[in-house]
């Protein structure tokens, strides 16, 4: 049976188990995936049809791929607003499947922007579909670049003229995806420094989590008695409650990665950039580095010691090694060293998550929403600024994925897609996501959408009426004095305007009210209704710290030295006021 190319394409993609496409008008695929009966979901602009589709993928880490479809073609308008989220993408090696209409043929000669060309910087491969018959050749390759190695994005132009091919003559079956496994000598060597170090400490990237690897992350950490420490984006690889979990962020993981003399790194590209830590000494230290990609091995530190391969058979390997040497004593001195860091550090933050003050500190928030979810079912994730900085400091993820950490580069508004794609990832769970004044302008026309597809996830606004610590407070002048100031909730309420497009929406003033105004908004998400909560918050942007090079270090000349005003603790020091992000 002849069948028209895009209609091909779209039986392809069922083929391939995905469950829907986001997607904005116009494209003529979306024509045939309606025709062919793929669920719709059509976001308020370009950049949120990427973003929910890259969402999808990163909650599912990989397991479900996102796709969705933009505008292009010779009006590339909507190629040219989704820009933004696919180099976003492709910054967090999120593997994403864009759909672009191609240029006619013969009709390249009327436009002098080139797709394929503007997209190879920030896409793992961009494939041109020039002929009916190659559309399964082109996804059959698209989903093998997205389904094994580094994940990343992937470009497909599929122009409107393509005409059609023969289906029987050009069937398509799923692409499985391919792993490949470590060099057995580089496993027992890396073992071998790490059976040597005093103090290491296992550090923890997304790769982890990309590899379906979280048992053998445990297997391995408690066999080797190694802190865990994870990146933001791998928070929720290791479970935080877990005895021997140092977090992401703050003075208990800075003094375990100051103290580590090995530091044994599985799944991360150990670059280090606004959102994680440096490597403090790593001229002093053994750095061991376990990863999928050569890209990351001398790039940021020399590299000593290596491991390269997926991140599951690396850790099986390990494993298999390990337990052959009989694995390591249990330390109990390093669970009581853990647990009594992790008090002093919460001795800080407590007070704060308990505040009876008003306007309300945000950690009360944070505090009360903690106790009314269940860990185990739930999803978190926050937006960029303090909402991201305060959750991850404070916020305890017990599952893979109870938290979405994400951004090398850290694009307001992208909370919002992280609840939505986990809600449709995962029904069974609370969704929540967190967002600042910012945040919420960066996400606000897409609110109908959520509302119109029912999906029952609650927005938690933390107004405090600007860019909190760009401006002067109590930790100083703030770095962005001149631009932080936006309308206070007395003129301007978010919660309203969400109200008006569908949403269950509320204020809350006061810090007794929180618990009650969460429980309501959940009842709500229960019966399908999308919840928008903005709580009037003061300004506290203080919240754990990422390790910079000390001035002078080999490496610092990755980061300028800040200001001194801007960093009362020094830069390196620990609970930090806020930077320039
Ligand atoms: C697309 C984009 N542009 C600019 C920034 C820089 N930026 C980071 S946080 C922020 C302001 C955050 O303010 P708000 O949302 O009110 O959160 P708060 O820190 O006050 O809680 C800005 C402008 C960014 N992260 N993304
Ligand atoms: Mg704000």
């Amino acid at each position: 049976m002849k069948i028209k190319a895009a209609n091909g394409f779209a039986r392809i993609l069922k083929s391939e188990g995905i469950p829907w496409v986001s997607c904005y008008p116009t494209n003529h695929v979306n024509n045939a995936l309606g025709e062919e009966g793929v669920p719709i979901l059509m976001m308020g602009e370009e950049r949120f049809a990427v973003a929910v589709a890259d969402a999808f993928s990163r909650v599912t880490s990989g397991k479900q791929i996102g796709v969705c479809t933009v505008m292009a073609n010779l009006n590339a308008a909507g190629l040219q607003m989704a820009y933004g989220a696919i180099a976003q993408a492709w910054e967090d090696s999120s593997p994403l499947l864009v759909i672009a209409e191609g240029v006619g043929r013969g009709a390249s000669r009327h436009t002098h922007y080139d797709m394929a060309e503007a997209f190879k910087s920030v896409t793992k491969w961009v494939g041109e579909v020039d002929r009916a018959d190659l559309v399964p050749d082109y996804v059959r390759r698209a989903f093998t670049q997205l389904r094994s190695g580094r994940p990343g994005p992937v470009l497909l132009i599929i122009p409107r003229d393509l005409g059609e091919y023969e289906e029987d003559e050009h069937p398509y079956s799923p692409v499985k995806g391919w792993r490949s496994g470590p060099d057995p000598d580089d496993v027992k060597a890396a073992l071998r420094v790490l059976l040597s170090a005093t103090n290491p400490l296992l550090h923890v990237g997304e790769g982890v989590l990309y590899a379906d690897a979280t048992s053998e992350l445990l297997r391995f950490a408690e066999l080797a008695q190694l802190p865990v420490l994870t990146t933001l984006k791998a928070k929720g690889a290791f479970p935080e409650n877990h005895a021997l979990s140092v977090g992401v962020r703050g003075s208990l993981a800075e003094h375990f990665l100051k103290k580590s003399d090995v530091l044994f790194s599985v799944g991360s590209s150990l670059f280090p950039n606004r959102f994680s830590h440096a490597v403090p000494g790593a001229e002093k230290k053994a750095i061991v580095q376990c990863t999928v990609d050569t890209l990351d091995i001398n790039r940021s530190y020399e590299t000593r010691h290596a491991v390269i391969g997926d991140a599951k058979l690396t850790l099986q390997a390990l494993i298999d090694e390990l337990s052959a040497k009989g694995g390591v004593k249990k330390k109990a001195g390093l669970v009581d060293e853990i647990r009594a860091g992790k008090e002093a550090f919460l001795a800080k933050f407590r007070p704060w998550m308990e505040s009876k003050e008003t306007p309300i500190n945000p950690y009360r928030v944070f505090g009360d929403l903690m106790k009314v979810l269940d860990p185990k079912k739930s999803f978190v994730t926050a937006d960029s600024g303090n909402t991201r900085d305060q959750t991850s400091t404070v916020y305890e993820a017990h599952i893979p994925r109870g938290y979405l950490g994400w951004g090398n580069v850290s694009t307001l508004g992208f909370s919002l897609a992280g609840a939505i794609a986990a809600k449709l990832a995962y029904p069974d769970r609370q969704c929540v996501h967190v967002t600042g004044d910012a945040g919420v302008c960066y996400m606000m026309g897409n609110f109908e959408a959520v509302a119109r597809y029912k999906i029952g996830i609650t927005t938690i606004h933390i107004n405090n009426g600007g860019y909190s610590g760009y401006g002067p407070g109590f930790w100083g002048a703030g770095h962005d004095p001149y631009t932080w100031q936006v309308s206070t909730h007395a003129s301007a309420c978010m919660a309203t305007m969400a109200k008006a497009v569908g949403f269950y929406g509320e204020d809350v003033t006061q810090p007794s009210e929180v618990i009650p105004a969460l429980r309501r908004a959940f009842d709500e998400n229960a019966k399908g209704r999308p919840a928008f909560l903005e709580f009037i918050c003061s300004h506290h942007p203080v919240h754990g710290g990422w390790i910079r090079p000390a001035v002078g270090a080999h490496y610092s000349r990755l980061f300028p030295p800040p200001h001194p005003a801007l960093s009362p603790s020094g830069g390196e020091g620990s609970e930090q006021f806020p930077l320039p992000q």
